[in-house]
């Protein structure tokens, strides 16, 4: 293969690797399953031309002053760790040094990755020709998926056949951890949240309707009495776990008045963290107070916390403080929480 292909069909194999993985981190549903497995291949895909470009790098580090190289060394760096971290987590491995679990290590090298990529691409360009976009192109491309769907499957068996804990992970690629057993449930922080530690007879929760001004109400834990429900869910943490409870909560619609004209529905908690709901979810979100027949540690969020079902961690918001109608649309927030 020649180096321009080589490099352009790496480019673009990046390129896939950090739109699957962006999407595939806020997937809640299953029918999102095949950009997981798209995810892995193309990863594999990378493994599959590394020695073609590691050739390649050679070669052109060879006739140029290290200090012109030293930022593709790191590049290249990242992405082996980024690769080899993806590979780890999908095996079972979930504890590596320094690090939290290996899907920080994967997120966190692919993330440093993005500007050095541009850089690369900038300095270092290289143009598609014309002739690129041909049937042998096109038939290249066929044959190097099916390898890497060939790769993808061989893999899957041989995890199975190990026994090893990859084999059974969730379509979202996360490993199972703690199902009825909150006592062994990791405690996550997004990113800068501190634990909170309420006192379950001190909490309010402001619920405020489609126009504020008509409806604002405060509850305590009391008020929840006896709306609460049993619901089985999973949530399922970008980190790469998830866990399977019976969790006791209330159905945000009994809690909230009609919705009227509002258009979304904003979660806040007493750190501030918040994510906003289309209103259509009032029947698919929980406030729950408890879980496998206990109330919720203080770490998992008491006095109450989100239960959304079909959404990934990070909507589950802990320490809710208020629940809200607003005009805003659904989609007007950051796709993943910035704090
Ligand atoms: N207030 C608040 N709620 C939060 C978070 C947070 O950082 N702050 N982290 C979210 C994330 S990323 C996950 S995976 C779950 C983790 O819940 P757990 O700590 O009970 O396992 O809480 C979510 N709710
Ligand atoms: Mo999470």
């Amino acid at each position: 293969m020649g180096g321009r292909r080589t490099n352009l069909a790496i480019l673009g194999l990046l390129v896939l690797a950090l739109v699957t993985g962006t999407v595939a981190y806020g997937l809640g549903a299953p029918s999102g399953r095949a950009v997981v497995i798209g995810h892995g291949m193309v990863g594999l895909g990378l493994l599959v031309l590394s020695p073609w470009k590691a050739a390649l790098s050679r070669r052109s580090a060879r006739r140029r002053p290290l200090r012109s190289t030293w930022p593709s060394l790191i590049l290249a760096l990242l992405v082996i760790v980024t690769v080899a971290s993806g590979v780890a987590h999908s095996t079972g491995v979930r504890r590596i040094p320094v690090v939290p679990t290996a899907m920080h290590l994967h997120v966190g090298a692919a993330l440093l990755s993005i500007p050095l990529g541009v850089w690369h691409v900038v300095v270092r360009p290289q143009r598609p020709r014309r002739s690129d976009a041909s049937r042998r192109t096109l038939v290249r491309a066929g044959v190097a998926s099916l390898v890497a769907g060939g790769l993808w499957l061989g893999g899957e068996g041989v995890l199975r056949a190990a026994g090893l804990r990859g084999a059974k992970r969730r379509f979202t690629g996360s490993h199972e951890v703690g199902t009825d057993d909150p006592g062994r449930m990791p405690v996550i922080q997004w990113f800068l949240d501190d634990v909170q530690r309420l006192d379950p007879a001190d909490w309010e929760l402001t619920v405020a309707g489609p126009d504020p001004r008509i409806v604002r109400r405060t509850l305590r834990l009391a008020d929840l009495g006896d709306a609460r429900e049993d619901v089985r869910a999973t949530l399922d943490c970008t980190s790469g776990w998830y866990a399977t409870q019976t969790w006791h909560g209330v159905p945000l619609r009994r809690l909230l008045p009609a919705p009227g004209p509002a258009r979304s529905i904003l979660v806040t908690s007493v750190t501030g963290y918040a994510r906003r709901f289309p209103v259509a979810d009032l029947d698919r979100l929980w406030l729950a107070d408890g879980y496998g027949g206990m109330p919720l540690a203080q770490a998992h969020g008491a006095p109450t916390r989100l239960v959304a079902p079909g959404r990934r961690g990070f909507w589950w918001v802990k320490w809710v403080a208020a629940i809200e109608f607003d005009d805003a649309p659904p989609w007007r927030q950051p796709p993943f929480p910035l704090r």
